[in-house]
């Protein structure tokens, strides 16, 4: 009886697929206690950097008027192979982040954005007070003394290198020079 057997095979299909959705109905509810654990939210945060580039000493400076920009400095690198480019910055709580280059004419400094920093094996780009330097926009409370702010540093070829700053406060001195 070839006609009731695939009948039975097919009520037998639709009552797994009911049971199937029926599972899958509840799975949010039992998923939701298992989706802060470990692993699943640490892995993608993994960098998966550009190969042969390090970043040296990546350091943001607290602005000494709160509510004024910060500043991050650093030394970026080509360990081997060609030069790179540094095309963009973010860090973690800071709302805009942009590559900025100071100069000194006649007595003055002054500075503008930069939109692309080349270094090479032979020549790393160094951003420090006086010359390059990421100027912070809009810092969250969160970036504070002491705290490691995660911050990406974005390659023409789209390459990106990912690694932690620290904060420190902006020294009196330092303050009144601000980071020219
Ligand atoms: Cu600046």
């Amino acid at each position: 009886m070839p006609p009731v057997r695939s009948l039975a095979l097919a009520s037998a299909a639709a009552a797994s697929l009911m049971m199937l959705s029926a599972c899958s109905g509840s799975a949010p509810e039992a998923g939701a206690s298992t989706a802060a654990a470990p692993g699943g939210a640490a892995n993608p945060a993994a960098p998966d950097n550009a190969p042969n580039v390090s970043v040296i000493e990546p350091v943001i400076k607290l602005p000494a008027v709160p509510g004024n920009p910060g500043v991050l400095y650093f030394t970026i690198q080509q360990t081997a192979g060609k030069a790179n480019t540094l095309v963009a910055v973010h860090v973690d709580g800071a709302g805009r982040a942009q590559m900025h280059q100071s100069k000194t004419e006649n007595g003055v400094s002054t500075m503008e954005p930069v939109n692309a920093v080349e270094f090479s094996e032979s020549q790393p780009a160094e951003f420090k007070a006086g010359g390059y330097h990421v100027m912070l926009f809009d810092l969250a409370n969160t970036v504070k003394p002491g705290k490691d702010v995660e911050v990406t540093f974005t390659l023409a070829n789209g390459d990106k290198v990912s690694t932690f700053a620290k904060v420190e406060e902006t020294g009196a001195m330092e303050g009144m020079m601000d980071h020219m």
